[in-house]
């Protein structure tokens, strides 16, 4: 193969053979010459059409923004929930209802509720995402703590308190014969992981990611507790018999190494060709949409991680660096598995 000149991207990795900032400034991904303009440099994987936008006033977000339900005085949840609180913990809800919306844009089938996204334009308004947000909210059951709404949902002992999006999505796929099975992937391999993060958006399927440092290092902290202990120990002895429950209230404090400190998770934001941090989070759901894979050239000019996760957080376009994340792969911090 030899380098076209009237070809401006040979190899078609998204980075023209030659930038021409006059001419093409709008026009390519990456402002730059490509350093191998015959061998790709990037490989994305992608949902089939992109995220859809939501119109507001001033623009289009990139999914939907929980911010804006901050001072709505509608109740969520079967009225439990204020939009106060969807703006501060409804993070889940609002990466559900993302998956949930995207799913019925090109599949009927999977459109039971009266708000969607046109399909021509991958728009949907504001009111209408916000409705479907309403909607949704009474499906997915908050248990304990309200705050549960925004961190992920699996537990340790998730036969005591299942989470309640794995549940919610199963509730309806049955209820509406969706054919499609949801469940928290595995808690110890990285690699397993981001094979099902590929294959789902292969799948065209958006991926639910969590990520939690501050409930892990609340549990770890409490677990360690004698009234942590007591607790657990009648719940489960309620549950399981004396016998069994104590054998397994003996063995939580042990789940959570005391020495290890759970961190908050960089977010990146690409910006003037290159990715900048951008806000860190303790605990969130975001929805993944992309997965783009660098070569070690491309990773030094864009300053980034060889495997940059494309995310749509507080409506936003917003990158994770799966090595940051791979490593903290556990019960919460966890993708949401749909096949
Ligand atoms: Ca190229
Ligand atoms: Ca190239």
């Amino acid at each position: 193969m030899k380098s076209e000149p009237t070809k401006i991207d040979s190899d078609n990795d998204g980075i023209p053979d030659k930038y021409v900032e006059r001419t093409m400034a709008d026009k390519v991904d990456f402002t730059f010459d490509d350093p191998n303009p015959l061998e790709s440099d990037v490989k994305r994987t992608a949902l089939k059409r992109d995220l859809f936008k939501v119109k507001k006033d001033n623009g289009t977000s990139y999914g939907g923004d929980q911010g804006w339900f901050d001072g709505d005085s509608d109740d969520y949840c079967n009225g439990k929930v204020s939009g106060e609180e969807i703006s501060h913990y409804g993070c889940g809800l609002i990466a559900m209802c993302n998956v949930l919306l995207y799913l019925g844009i090109d599949n009927e089938d999977y459109r039971n509720w009266s708000e969607y996204v046109d399909k021509n334009t991958g728009i949907i308004s504001k009111s209408d995402y916000m409705a479907f947000v309403k909607t949704m909210s009474n499906y997915f059951i908050l248990r304990g703590p309200k705050s549960f709404l925004g961190v992920p949902a699996e537990f340790p002992l998730d036969f005591l308190l299942p989470g309640s999006l794995e549940e919610g999505f199963n509730s309806f796929s049955e209820a509406y014969d969706w054919d499609l099975d949801s469940e928290w992937a595995s808690e110890s391999n990285g690699d397993d992981v981001y094979c099902t993060i590929k294959s789902m958006l292969k799948n065209d399927i958006p991926v639910i990611l969590a990520y939690s440092a501050d409930v892990n290092n609340y549990i770890k902290k409490a677990s360690g507790s004698d009234i942590a202990k007591k607790v657990f120990f009648s719940v489960l002895k309620h549950k399981l018999g004396p016998v069994a429950g104590t054998l397994i209230a003996e063995s939580v404090p042990t789940i959570y190494d005391a020495t290890h400190e759970y961190k908050s998770l960089q977010l990146y934001k690409y910006e003037n060709n290159i990715f900048k941090e951008d806000q860190d989070i303790d605990s969130h759901y975001v929805t993944v949409t992309e997965i783009l894979e660098f070569s070690e050239s491309i990773q030094e000019k864009l300053d980034c991680g060889k495997v940059m996760l494309k995310t749509s957080s507080w409506g936003r376009i917003v990158y994770i660096d799966y090595d940051d994340y791979k490593d903290a792969i556990d019960s919460f911090t966890n993708i949401l598995e749909i096949y």
